[in-house]
């Protein structure tokens, strides 16, 4: 099968290759891969940001179609529509499996970094982890969701606000559109995005921003103090260390700000102000199984719109270069029927 592999190779980040997959083992399907979308997580891998993982087949937000299953597995069968996360197993036994905390656990397995993903013909899945895409929910859509929509649905959850209050969503890419979207549509949120980029930010206001702002020669930090009286939450997407310290600045006292973003470096925390403001700063990792199937929902339900534009297999690294440059709107989506 025809897969994209990250390089050993100076010279490109990833190689599209012939491929051989091993047979499959108890518990797990085959899954014929419709569609995988292009996460700047997977850029992170291609560079080894994370460590570098030559010959991995990156790629964890796939939409596919099981063609075969293990005896044992009663969770899925021949013909359903499944997806395929960045959370790809757990152990299902430790705290963290056994307390709706399982993209925490210690020997959880990423698709597309520690094991195969899905920018392939074909993917091999663990049954029990392979959430179902619903009916009436768009093949091509449903790929943003299995990442960027579960993540930062989540992520909005841990930002722990309450319906009408002000939310700030740093980063308008991939992730952050699909923010602005939950936060307004779903959760009732008054949303401000912040980018870098006006192509970005018009999407932003299309898709459900209350107020846009670029911060590329203006602190939004204090802008937003002005206007609104500092927002109650922030979320970040962004791919840089300055918009976190701006995130912190946003908000107003005991507000939570929710890292998602994960460029490669620390993040400026001001003691001073974390303590007399009661700041709190969590982390937050993509989502539970439960957490994508509801998010999946209001993308059946039509309440969040992925916006997607699809692209062959060997446009890969045209695709990661224009990831690098910021000029992508929405979300770049691998048909594996384009030839
Ligand atoms: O579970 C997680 N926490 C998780 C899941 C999925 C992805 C984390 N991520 C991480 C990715 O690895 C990446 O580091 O979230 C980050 C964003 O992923 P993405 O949305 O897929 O990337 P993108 O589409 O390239 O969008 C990034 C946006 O950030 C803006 C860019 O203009 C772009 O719109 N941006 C940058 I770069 N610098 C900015 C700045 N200083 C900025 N926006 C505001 N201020
Ligand atoms: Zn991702």
């Amino acid at each position: 099968m025809r897969a994209v592999v990250v390089s050993d190779s100076k010279d490109k980040l990833v190689e599209v290759k012939e491929v051989e997959l091993r047979p499959i083992q108890k518990g797990e399907a085959l899954v014929d891969i419709e569609y995988c979308g292009v996460c700047h997580t997977d850029l992170h891998v291609a560079k080894g940001d994370f460590g570098a993982v030559p010959g991995r087949i990156p790629g964890h937000e796939g939409v596919g179609i099981v063609r075969e299953v293990a005896d044992d597995v009663t969770s899925l069968k021949v013909g359903d529509r499944v997806s395929i996360a960045w959370f790809f197993e757990g152990c299902g036994r430790c705290e963290y499996c056994l307390t709706g905390r399982e993209t925490y656990c210690r020997q959880a397995k990423n698709a597309g970094y520690s094991v195969d993903g899905a920018m392939a013909e074909q993917c091999i899945v663990s049954a029990d982890y392979a959430v179902k895409v619903p009916e009436g929910l768009d093949a091509r859509q449903a790929t943003s969701i299995t990442c960027a929509g579960v993540t930062t649905y989540k992520a909005i959850k841990e930002a722990k606000i309450e319906p009408g209050e002000w939310i700030v969503i740093y980063g308008a890419g991939g992730l952050g559109n699909l923010a602005i979207q939950y936060a307004k549509k779903v959760f009732n949120f008054k949303v401000i995005a912040v980018d870098i980029n006006d192509d970005k930010l018009a999407l932003a206001k299309e898709t459900g921003a209350d107020l846009i702002f670029n911060s590329t020669d203006q602190d939004p930090a204090e802008w937003i103090q002005k206007e609104v009286g500092g927002a109650h939450a922030a979320v970040v997407t962004a791919v840089s260390k300055v918009a976190f310290k701006q995130a912190v600045d946003s908000v107003r006292p005991t507000a939570r700000v929710v890292n998602v973003g994960l460029p490669p470096e620390t993040m400026d925390l001001d003691i001073i102000k974390s303590v007399l403001d009661g700041i709190q700063v969590v982390g937050s990792l993509v989502g539970t199984r439960k957490d994508l199937e509801e998010a999946f929902m209001f993308g059946a339900e039509g309440k969040v719109v992925p916006v997607v534009q699809t692209r062959r297999l060997d446009e890969i690294n045209e695709i990661f270069e224009e990831m690098e440059k910021g000029t992508i709107n929405g979300r770049m989506v691998l048909d594996m029927s384009l030839k």
